[in-house]
């Protein structure tokens, strides 16, 4: 049995006081839902059955290129990172695999460092790789671009830093590449628009190439920075038509923060379904930019819109229906652990709001051109109050009925702060 970080006694005395209160408020949204025609049994069911990766660069403190605010505690190698991500796992229930992000989390050893996470019941999900930045040991600079740098050995380099992540990815168990890459430029005239798409398409392609059958090659879009005049894959459109040009283990992810306010990222969702081109989504939520805030702590409810897309996908077609749902944030201010477990759980929200829209009512208001009712139905689902449904499925499940609460309880951090190396305070991404 894995040796999981929380105490069960805690979990077990924590739980059995919120029991009767939970049971209640549980058996009120449940009578609620069935007067709708919605069985909550079987929507919890289903919301137990949600699995979001959890991303290793996000156990630790964020910061931003002005300065990053240390924690006490804060998780600063791989293993430590995973013994939090375990702790997020055994409270929320909804994030058994982690995502690593190489060279960041590199290991000469991925087998036991596969042992370690299994031993805190936690698998591994899509790596990640990085060509954006330098790291000290490298031949040749990522400056002006990576994959589609001018020069052929750069480009080379950057294929074999994703051969490498596959190669690791293949020990740990992993089966998909996320690749998002920075390249672009930052002025006009810089870099010719087209052929440095070429360029991708190529290099992408040996990439592709080297993908074992069962794997997904995660095409990630982002609309600016660093570079700030264009991007070489800058929007869903430019990763559709490169993953079409890799074929059909390429597709296409879904970064939130990375599009322009007030984009309208649901349609996007059901643009990429049609084309079977929906690999995998990067949770976060956004004010201005790429801001990686906390998910749906800005607007759940575009949160709950991309899911009822989802939910409809998914119904179309259910046997390709696979998107990898990761979480990436920067917690630059807020103990990641409890970042990762309120979102963790705001995603769950969104995702059983739209579980609970009556489709069948939807579809008939949208036929009969009935706006109102078609707004309303998705409003009635939107207004129900879910968190008994998500709390009750976390208990059944093992997990603690207020995850935060019983986090602070236990001390973790405290604890960490008297064992861990203190983290730098370098500004910088991690
Ligand atoms: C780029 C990004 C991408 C990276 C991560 C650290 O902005 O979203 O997914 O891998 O941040
Ligand atoms: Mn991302
Ligand atoms: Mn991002």
């Amino acid at each position: 049995a894995p040796d999981l970080p929380i105490a069960m006694e805690l979990i077990e005395s924590h739980n059995t006081a919120h029991r009767e209160v939970l049971e209640d408020d549980y058996d009120h949204l449940k009578r609620r839902l069935s007067r709708s025609g919605v069985d909550a049994d079987k929507i919890k069911q289903r919301v137990k059955r949600l699995e979001l990766a959890t991303p290793t660069w996000g156990a630790g403190v964020g910061g931003t290129r002005f300065a990053k605010f240390p924690m006490p505690g804060e998780p600063t190698n791989i293993d430590e990172k995973l013994e939090d991500c375990a702790v997020v796992q055994q409270l929320g229930r909804n994030t058994p695999r982690v995502s690593p992000h190489f060279p960041w989390d590199w290991t000469e050893d991925p087998a036991a460092l596969k042992d370690k996470a299994a031993a805190l019941g936690l698998g591994f999900d899509a790596v990640n790789s990085n060509t954006f930045q330098d790291q000290s040991d490298q031949k040749r600079s990522y400056r002006y671009g990576s994959l589609t740098h001018t020069q052929a050995p750069t480009r080379d380099q950057a294929i074999e830093h994703n051969l490498a992540c596959i190669e690791i990815g293949r020990k740990l168990g992993s089966k998909a590449l996320t690749v998002w890459i920075g390249d672009g430029a930052n002025f006009p005239g810089q870099q010719s628009l087209s052929k440095s798409f070429d360029r991708y398409l190529d290099s992408a392609a040996q990439i592709y190439s080297a993908l074992p059958n069962d794997w997904f090659m995660l095409l990630e879009h982002k609309l600016y920075e660093p570079a700030f005049y264009s991007t070489v894959i800058s929007d869903w459109g430019s990763s559709l038509l490169a993953a079409q040009e890799l074929g059909p283990k390429a597709q296409c992810l879904i970064d939130l923060g990375h599009h322009a306010p007030n984009v309208n990222i649901e349609q996007i969702v059901a643009r990429l379904d049609a084309a079977g081109k929906l690999g995998g989504f990067h949770f976060n939520d956004s004010k201005y930019g790429d801001d990686d805030l906390d998910s749906g702590s800005i607007n759940p409810h575009q949160l709950f819109l991309i899911f009822n897309e989802l939910v409809e996908a998914e119904a179309r077609n259910s046997a390709r229906f696979h998107p990898a749902y990761m979480i990436d944030q920067s917690h630059n201010i807020t103990d990641p652990i409890e970042s990762l477990l309120s979102s963790a759980e705001a995603i769950a929200a969104a995702f059983t709001h739209a579980l609970v829209v009556n489709r069948d009512e939807l579809a008939a208001a949208q036929d009969a051109n009935d706006v109102m009712a078609a707004f309303q139905t998705l409003r009635r689902a939107y207004n129900h109050d879910v968190r008994p449904l998500l709390a009750l499925a976390r208990v059944e499940a093992g997990g603690a009925a207020d995850p935060i609460a019983l986090y602070r309880k236990s001390g973790w951090r405290d604890r960490k702060a008297q064992e861990r190396r203190r983290a730098s305070a370098a500004p910088g991404i991690v």
